[in-house]
């Protein structure tokens, strides 16, 4: 895997939380530091350990070079835009992603946590920065299939060899993002614009429950649009996990994951290396035509379900919606080499 050690390069401070995770086997591990400019990780010892913000490299909070001067606050609060969550893409062993619980698993059948959207129009938004060639997914054929899952898979929200899906990813530089119906089909759309420049970029997919309607806004203006499948594809609240992860994927089926594949079913279905912030999640359609890209971080309304500021260092991902019925907090798998994801202090504000 090349070398991800993108912070120092580009100025960031990166704040590292504590890598603790029980690896199921040989007990608790600390994962590695990502070279220079990132601090080790601090405390956790163990699984439920506490999770801290690492100090700053030897670097100290404020870093020059020849090129650029990047200023931050100390103390770890994060800058006037607080964190962002950087994945790098490790995508095995359900590590280095984010892992939003949306159903009880059976024989539960009570609704899932808010962030279970699909069964009525719905809106994922959120930001993205990914730096050129970090993300080698090619170019996927869009249309009536399911190619979305052959790209650098930002959003997960599969069901394994199951109706009732969506995603998003990375391939080619650009934006898919595709939907499976309830026995109504399957269907992708792919952006134009190149998302891999190492900026920040807006990015909001639409998906209408009535007629399946799907659009994705990148900065405001219109990248794709196209008619998809019809109908409910929220995750079935009785919904059974297929028996495809070495036993039924009770662990990865279940949830919204950012930054991997959720069920780490190989490398024909990569992950996604970059960074995510601002993540918002309604229950309507936010866009209807080209806008100005927010310039300042979501506020909760009556419309949003979850979301997800990622100013709050790990290992919950903190939903601060408000949502009825809510909240869904998720969950932080950290590790790898280099360990993801961290947090950074770079948003996009
Ligand atoms: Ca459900
Ligand atoms: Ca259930
Ligand atoms: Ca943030």
């Amino acid at each position: 895997m090349r070398s991800l050690c993108l912070l120092g390069r580009v100025g960031l401070l990166a704040l590292m939380i504590a890598a603790c995770q029980d690896d199921g086997s040989a007990g608790t591990t600390c994962g590695g530091s990502c070279g220079t400019g990132a601090s080790p990780p601090v405390g956790g010892s163990g699984p439920g350990g506490s999770v801290g913000t690492g100090a700053a490299g030897a670097s100290g909070t404020s870093t020059t070079s020849s090129t650029s001067t990047t200023s931050t606050s100390s103390g770890g609060g994060g800058g006037a835009g607080g964190f962002s969550i950087q994945f790098f893409g490790n995508g095995t062993g359900d590590i280095d992603r984010v892992k939003i619980p949306i159903d009880e698993p059976p024989p539960d059948v009570s609704a899932g946590p808010p962030a279970d959207v699909g069964a009525e129009d719905f809106t994922l938004e959120f930001w993205i920065a990914a730096e050129p060639g970090a993300n080698d997914a090619g170019a996927v054929q869009c249309g009536e299939n399911l190619a979305w899952i052959n790209g650098n898979i930002v959003f997960d929200r599969d069901r394994y060899n199951q109706d009732r899906k969506f995603g998003l990813s990375l391939a080619g530089g650009r934006l898919v993002f595709g939907v499976s119906g309830d026995g109504t089909g399957d269907a992708t759309i792919c952006g134009d614009t190149t998302l891999d420049d190492g900026e920040w970029h807006h990015v909001a997919a639409l998906r209408r429950r009535q007629d399946g309607r799907l659009s994705l806004f990148v900065d405001g203006g219109l990248d794709a649009e196209g008619d998809g499948p019809d109908g409910d594809v929220s995750y079935p609240d009785d919904g059974v996990p297929g028996s495809f992860c070495g036993g039924p994927c009770t662990n990865s089926d279940p949830f919204l994951v950012i930054g991997a594949e959720k069920h780490d079913a190989g490398p024909a279905y990569p992950p996604f290396t970059g960074r995510v912030d601002e993540v918002r999640l309604s229950r309507v359609l936010r866009y209807g035509a080209p806008f100005a890209r927010p310039t300042t971080p979501f506020n909760p309304d009556a419309d949003t379900v979850a979301l997800y500021s990622f100013d709050d260092p790990g290992p919950v991902a903190t939903d601060s919606s408000g949502a009825a019925s809510g909240p869904s907090h998720g969950t932080i798998e950290v590790g790898g080499t280099p360990v993801g994801p961290v947090f950074v202090e770079d948003s996009p504000f």
